[in-house]
């Protein structure tokens, strides 16, 4: 590859990022301190500027296209435009001024809501210059909890001692190509078809919700904490102190869509890798909605060589007309059982991040 010149470089995917907020923020500051290095002075940026850095994350090559706007109002109408085809937003304000900060809800989500048409966009409250602690006003307290609110990721970094920038990106980066995240592959519905009833109807999980069942298996009464984690991407924080404690985990996807059976490799796998640290944790595959067997889009011999590389139990069910629902729990119990197992988290399929 020829590296002196742009257009040879190979890429897998391309990315569009945005990048917002207040003027003096640091916007500029930032794409240099990523793409090239941090200098002291820097001009307020005139209408829109843009900067490509090619970068692997998630063992995917990116390019990524780089839009640093003016933070001036006088621009506005002119940046609105660059906020369609953006994939990732970062909104940055300065932890050291708050009206920065508050103009994140009083002007720029507000541009957001409007001008971005892309409704997986994913978005990422940054507050840059920490490294002038002394002079903080905002904390990085208040900072998680309006990211909290907005759904945003959050970062606080320096373009100046580069403290957390290179993250910033790749995170962003990574959490666009996992996608709008793996809602929908029916995990509420399979848990409240094995301890309740299927509804036909059942609304994204928002952040995590359990159910309990008492079963006998083995000869043993044992009660099950079933824990039905949300699939939308912008959860995935929240969730990850559940799978510490959990002794199975069911790893679900929907057989009719393709992507959330690849996120269970790409996205599912590494966050279980990440999180659990019970190492006897017991995990099964389940291709739900086999119902619908005229879409089906993954094979039941895929699904079986996956558990197979993965080490997981394999299942495929139905929380519809509960085919093998009760078979998976009940199987999942009995080989977590002998290390005193009762906790079962349910992995949710993917739209994913
Ligand atoms: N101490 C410190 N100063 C910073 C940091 N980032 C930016 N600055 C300074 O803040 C000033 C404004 O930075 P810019 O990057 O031009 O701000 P901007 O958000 O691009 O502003 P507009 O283009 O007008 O919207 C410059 O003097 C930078 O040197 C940082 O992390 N730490
Ligand atoms: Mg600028």
């Amino acid at each position: 590859m020829d590296s002196s010149s742009e257009q040879n470089i190979a890429y897998d995917l391309a990315l569009k990022i945005l990048i917002i907020g207040d003027s003096g923020v640091g916007k500029t500051s930032l794409v240099l301190s990523f793409t090239s290095k941090y200098t002291e002075y820097s001009a307020p940026t005139i209408g829109v500027d843009f900067k490509i850095k090619y970068l692997t994350v998630g063992g995917k090559k990116l390019k990524l296209t780089i839009w640093d706007t003016a933070g001036q109002e006088r621009f506005r109408t002119l940046i609105s435009s660059y906020y369609r085809s953006a994939q990732g937003i970062l909104l940055v304000y300065d932890v050291t001024r708050r009206e920065t900060f508050t103009n994140l809800t009083d002007v720029w989500t507000k541009e957001v809501d409007l001008y971005s048409t892309n409704k997986n966009c994913i978005k990422m409250l940054v507050g840059n210059k920490v490294d002038k602690e002394s002079e903080r006003v905002v904390s990085r307290e208040e900072g998680i909890e309006l990211a909290k609110q907005l759904g945003c990721l959050f970062y606080e970094c320096s373009a100046k001692t580069k403290k957390n920038v290179d993250q910033c990106f790749q995170e962003l980066a990574l959490k666009i190509m996992k996608g709008p995240g793996d809602s929908g592959v029916g995990k509420t519905s399979l848990v409240l078809s094995f301890t309740a009833k299927y509804t036909e109807y059942s609304a994204p999980t928002i952040g995590v919700d359990f159910k309990i069942k008492y079963l006998t298996v083995g000869g043993k009464r044992l009660k099950l904490t079933i824990w039905d984690t949300a699939g939308q991407e912008r959860f995935r924080t929240l969730i990850t102190s559940y799978y510490r404690a959990a002794q199975g985990i069911l790893l679900v996807y929907d057989v009719t869509r393709k992507e959330t059976f690849t996120n269970l490799s790409d996205v599912w796998t590494k966050e279980i890798d990440l999180y659990s640290t019970n190492k006897n944790c017991i995990k099964m595959l389940v291709g739900n909605k086999v119902d619908k067997e005229s879409e089906r889009a993954v094979s039941r011999e895929e699904g079986i060589e996956l558990a197979k590389q993965l080490g997981c139990l394999f299942y495929e069910c139905s929380a519809k007309t509960k085919e093998n629902v009760d078979q998976c729990f009940h199987e999942l119990a009995l080989k977590t059982y002998p290390c005193a197992v009762h906790v079962v988290v349910t992995l949710p399929s993917m739209e994913f991040f």
